[in-house]
């Protein structure tokens, strides 16, 4: 397949100021009519055919200005139709059939429901257009259907008019005012009942928001309107974006490939992200609603009202909006919390994919299939990246700056040098250099060393910018620090700097720093580097204690604990030295369970070890059966080292009720790690005070904390807890998810049998792609199963590719990654990686999405 080239751009020959799309709906069967008014665009080169893209579809009629025309070609399933003059109406028809749809691009069905998901390349699979962003139209859309089947009809923009007929069909015609692209087209038609709310602008317009669902979730929609209206509200008063149109919609629909489409004034979301009580969605779920929810709501601005130019511009909507809407989470609950959360997630994901073979800018400069590059790169890196430029020139030029870029681009497909340019006029940056985050791969090395001088200390930084796929040879890049030089004698520090390192080398002189200074740096992760600190064990543990910025805090007791795990792993530690490593570490874990100046959100974080995965890629090569043991015992000791303070700990927040407040979410939060260290250091009484907690809990947070203990232990207490559960629960498709990755996920040494058997499960289909990754994805990050040292896990995740990949190749592909890491994998295991990848290569008839990434994997 042919690889399309960021510098091969050329904007499309023709204009569609409007398009008609008339749908007749029907499950097996929709027919598709499409009005297209085409004009030359005097900004390209003048071309006689039109090139209308289209996936997997026939034009059953083309007409030129109201003549049925038979002068068209196909190429590679585009359209092209020869066009004379320099205006003209073409109108074209086609027949889809939604219910066979199992990649859920395009018009698919879903329970019943028809619904569409056009990002990226999605509208081509409805009808013959140029399916590229940066071809705005005005959209006006006629569905019709039968009632019975369609009672609510649902398309972008207002509802204009509707009516029925006298044989069961009934109709409506929707206009969306905004010109847009096609990617974010969308129409709904289904059984659906609403949760219906009004918001009143800043300028005073009135928004009907409503939430469809399937009748029955309409009571677990509430804190989905909640967050909607929150995020209307601070985006208004953040970045001074009012809404823009009557109505809000949003539809929950349960078979998605993703979390949710932006599409203009009617979103599509995955179920996921929309329902959610205390029965049946944990605190994290409901984190997780907000976010989303926030997210899908800013791309209005940051996405639909300033587009694309083209896929290469991705970041430009989709780094912007995940900053955004990590800015908007940091301001409803608690900020240093939500911060290591996101650096957690892009240490978890894009580090990864940034030091593998999927490495890419997070401006691409090359594609095959642009499904694969929905990037933890693209996406939460790309927040990184402009996360940068305000910590660089703080938060109200900031807003100067995005301002600019919304008020010179509105109504413009625009590229992410479009966004540095306002940045630079607007917020008055000089992003010379800086612009090089757009243009290099891979996660900059800083070594970091504070030497004293005199009454000073100077600070020493080098840069490594790694070499990636395609990407040799890097240039170094601006990276701005903030450090404190902390005085050792009086626990407090001069002042914050923004330390902005911008050659490979520099220098920084820090004047009256005291007898023994300590540095602090990367402070609030102010840069999404890796960081060598030439730092004492005994500076970490003043710094876990003592640093005012909170991520400073925890990201001193990680390095404390990673570093240790980095040396048992190696073999280079004694048993002594181990075991007095491990004693450090747990009694500085100690002084965090004792510290009553931390709430327990911040506690519960600083009590989370590293994950396996984040261990391993700290390590050129990484042996993942080293790692678990390690891991493990460290946990064990730490469990049994303060067996009695996590039981009192685990007592205190026990007697906190249930609510959605700070102080109770914590209280969560630290029991669920109570039994985690309990369950490793005494595992009797951990798996019995788990399975108290699961019998007392009265929300999921509790029932799920405690059932994943369980999980992970033999005997009939897990049996037991498992069967309730699933009984319990039983019709609720997302709380069976939970129980399917629950058992993935677990610590348990059969995980492997137990997700062939899962696969078996009734309840289990690879068609909804929820479910595939809750069993799936879940197994795949379960580092000791899936580095099974036979080779297994890698068989079940290949086999999996290639059972999907001819029903979904777009979640198929996301498995890839894992199985792609075998260059830092030992010796062994790497063999078993590569095979198996050598295996899905040989596959006839691979999909695009698969192909690539297996060959990049490979390469
Ligand atoms: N823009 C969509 C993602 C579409 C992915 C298509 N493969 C969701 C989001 O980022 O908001
Ligand atoms: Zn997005």
């Amino acid at each position: 397949p042919a690889i399309i080239r960021r510098e091969d751009y050329t904007p499309f020959a023709w204009n569609l100021p409007e398009v008609h799309l008339h749908f007749e709906l029907g499950l097996e069967e929709t027919h598709v009519t499409a009005k297209l008014s085409v004009e030359r665009n005097p900004q390209a080169e003048a071309s006689p055919t039109i090139r209308l893209n289209g996936d997997e579809l026939e034009p059953q009629s083309v007409a030129v200005d109201g003549e049925q025309v038979d002068s068209w070609t196909m190429d590679d399933g585009d359209l092209l139709v020869s066009l004379p003059g320099d205006a003209h109406e073409i109108v074209i028809e086609t027949t889809i059939n939604p219910a066979a749809n199992t990649k859920l691009m395009g018009l698919f069905a879903s329970n019943g429901m028809l619904c569409t998901q056009c990002e990226a390349e999605g509208f081509r699979r409805i009808t013959f257009f140029p399916d590229r962003p940066d071809v705005l139209s005005v959209y006006s859309v006629r569905m019709s259907g039968t009632k019975a089947a369609f009672p609510v009809l649902l398309a972008n923009g207002n509802l204009e008019e509707s009516g029925e007929e006298a044989d069961g069909t009934h109709w409506a015609e929707w206009h969306d005012p905004w010109p847009k692209p096609s990617y974010l087209f969308a129409l709904v038609a289904g059984d659906l009942v609403s949760n219906t709310d009004t918001f009143i602008t800043a300028s005073g317009r009135e928004v009907t928001c409503n939430i469809y669902v399937r009748e029955g979730d309409e009571g677990r929609t509430g804190h989905a309107m909640e967050s909607l209206k929150k995020s209307m509200r601070w985006d208004e008063e953040t970045f001074g974006r009012e809404y823009d149109l009557d109505l809000y919609n949003i539809v929950a629909v349960s078979d998605f490939n993703m979390g949710a489409m932006e599409n203009k004034g009617l979103n599509v979301f995955n179920t996921k992200y929309v329902l959610a009580d205390e029965e049946t969605a944990t605190d994290g779920d409901f984190d997780g609603v907000e976010g989303v929810i926030a997210h899908e709501y800013f791309h209005n601005w940051s996405g639909n009202r300033v587009t694309c130019r083209d896929w290469f511009q991705l970041s430009l909507k989709e780094g912007f909006t995940v900053l955004r809407d990590q800015l908007f989470s940091q301001d409803m609950g608690s900020a240093p919390v939500k911060r290591i959360e996101d650096v957690r997630v892009l240490r978890g994901a894009q580090f990864p994919e940034d030091s593998g073979p999927l490495a890419h800018p997070i401006r691409p400069d090359s594609y095959r299939e642009i499904s694969n590059f929905y990037t933890a790169t693209v996406y939460n890196k790309g927040a990184e990246v402009i996360r940068m430029m305000r910590t660089m020139c703080g938060p109200e030029r900031f807003r100067q700056g995005t301002g600019l870029y919304f008020e010179r681009h509105d109504g413009e497909a625009a590229t992410c040098e479009d966004f540095v340019k306002a940045m630079e006029d607007g917020a008055g940056l000089d992003l010379t250099q800086f612009r090089l985050w757009y243009s290099q791969a891979g996660t900059p090395k800083i070594t970091a060393r504070l030497e004293k001088d005199g009454e000073d200390a100077v600070l020493h930084l080098s840069q490594e910018v790694p070499p990636t796929p395609g990407q040799e040879s890097k240039s170094p890049m601006p990276i701005p620090l903030r450090t404190a030089i902390f005085d050792r004698e009086t626990g407090k520090h001069g002042g914050e700097q923004l330390v902005t390192l911008t050659e490979a080398q520099g220098s920084f002189r820090f004047g009256n720093v005291g007898a023994s200074p300590v540095l602090s740096i990367n402070r609030g992760f102010s840069a999404p580097v890796t960081m060598s600190r030439d730092v004492s064990d005994e500076d970490l543990v003043f710094l876990a204690a003592h640093d005012d910025d909170p991520f400073a805090r925890y990201e001193a007791l990680q390095d404390l604990v990673v570093g240790h795990l980095q040396h048992a792993v190696s073999g280079e530690l004694s048993d002594d030295d181990r075991d007095s490593a491990r004693e450090a570490i747990a009694s500085a874990i100690g002084s965090v369970l004792a510290d009553d100046s931390l709430d327990d959100l911040m506690r519960g974080e600083l009590l989370v070890l590293p994950t396996e995965g984040y261990l391993a890629e700290t390590m050129a090569i990484a042996d993942p059966g080293r790692i678990h043991e390690e891991r493990a015992a460290l946990r064990s000791a730490i469990g049994a080292q303060l067996e009695d303070q996590f039981a009192a700990m685990h007592e205190r927040a026990s007697a906190v009720p249930y609510s959605l407040s700070a102080e109770a979410r914590g209280a969560r939060k630290v029991k669920t790690q109570a039994l985690i260290y309990m369950a490793a250091g005494n595992p009797d009484r951990g798996k019995a005070m788990a399975w108290e907690q699961y019998q007392a809990a009265d929300n999921m947070t509790d029932r799920q904390g405690a059932l994943m203990v369980l999980a992970g232990a033999d005997g009939i207490k897990r049996t037991n807890a498992l069967l309730d559960f699933y009984n319990r629960f039983k019709g609720n498709a997302l709380v069976i998810d939970k129980w399917f990755s629950l058992q993935s996920m677990s610590t348990h040494p059969g995980v492997i049998e137990h997700v062939k058997a899962l696969a078996d499960h009734p309840e289990f289909t690879l068609k909804n792609p929820n479910r595939v990754r809750s069993l799936y994805m879940g197994f795949a990050v379960n580092q000791n199963a899936f580095h099974d040292p036979s080779g297994e896990g890698y068989r079940v995740i290949a086999d999996l590719i290639l059972a999907l990949d001819p029903i979904n190749p777009q979640t198929a592909a996301r498995f890839v990654t894992p199985l792609g890491r075998w260059r830092r994998i030992e010796p062994d295991r790497s063999a078993l990686m590569k095979a198996q990848l050598e295996r899905i290569a040989k596959a006839p008839g691979l999909s695009r999405d698969t192909h690539e990434q297996v060959s990049r994997s490979l390469g």
